[in-house]
């Protein structure tokens, strides 16, 4: 990957701060140059990265990196839980406007960042999904079976969400932070994804896609995503439509439904 600094479209308000949310599983080969990419994007961040147990020295770059990056925060879990369980760690934890996602593995470039928080600094989205299947950026052309299944996740997960998404396995996910902080995170693993769709469709939240560039890794260079991480993720659009339509929103939800209604008429 060849991608340098970000430039930011001048209609993104430069006052903006973005909670970056990394989980970090065993990520030597790739974690010093993703942070420093993230940490290379010109906006006010933060960058939360969540060592989940890691047995090889990620945990040891991630100090190193915490002494010279005053922007990174470190937080560990006490044993491997998954990244759905990072993931709860680490959006608790954030404090910026926004919150985005952002893998250890360098699959996905921080430059599209200003992409993704175009429609969110606007006050048109309260989420925003970065999509491998738009846009003219690259995208590394890998395994045909793996896009048939993702398509096929994305196409249940429309159907059982009546919203019209392209990519809803993408790792690219962008939040308002009072958003994502009122939404309650049950997957520990790879569950998260289509968990969050469901609860976000549901909540009739402002979606909105951007297309972005994919630079992913073949088996031999680390992939570790498996037919069974699929099944899982199909049983978890079912379980979570269930759950929903019987759950009725908390009152902190209304509260962000209020809120959000209130951006909008001030937007
Ligand atoms: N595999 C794995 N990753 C974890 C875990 N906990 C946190 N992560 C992190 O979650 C992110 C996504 O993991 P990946 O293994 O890249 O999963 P993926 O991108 O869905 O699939 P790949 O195609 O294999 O890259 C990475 O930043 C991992 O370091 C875990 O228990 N297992
Ligand atoms: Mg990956």
């Amino acid at each position: 990957m060849t991608a340098g600094p970000a430039s930011i479209p001048d209609k993104l308000a430069p006052h903006i701060k973005l909670s970056v949310v990394m989980p970090v599983y065993n990520e030597r080969a790739t974690l010093r140059t993703v942070v420093e990419r993230v940490l290379a994007v010109p906006l006010d961040i933060e960058l939360l990265c969540v060592d989940d147990g890691s047995i090889d020295d990620s945990v040891e770059i991630l100090r190193d990196l915490e002494n010279r990056y005053p922007q990174l925060r470190v937080l560990l879990q006490p044993r491997n839980m998954g990244k759905g369980a990072a993931l709860r760690r680490g959006i608790a934890e954030a404090t910026g406007d926004f919150v985005v996602i952002q893998d250890a593995d360098l699959e996905y470039d921080p430059a599209d960042f200003h992409q993704l928080l175009g429609p969110l600094s606007e006050g048109k989205a309260d989420v925003v999904f970065g999509s491998r299947f738009l846009g003219a950026g690259p995208h590394r052309v890998l395994y045909f079976w793996h896009s048939v299944g993702n398509r096929l996740l994305t196409l249940v997960s429309n159907c059982l969400t009546n919203i019209n998404l392209s990519d809803m396995e993408t790792c690219y996910k962008a939040f308002r932070r009072e958003v994502i902080q009122t939404i309650p995170i049950e997957e520990n693993r790879f569950g998260f994804e289509p968990e969050i769709t469901v609860k976000v469709a549901r909540r009739n939240l402002r979606i909105y896609e951007v297309g972005i560039s994919y630079w992913g890794r073949t088996y031999e260079e680390g992939k570790k995503v498996g037919w069974k991480d699929g099944i899982r993720a199909f049983y978890c659009l079912f379980k979570y439509s269930l759950k929903e339509s019987i759950a009725k929103p908390s009152v902190s939800e209304q509260t962000s439904k209020s809120t959000r209604s209130a951006t909008s008429r001030s937007s």
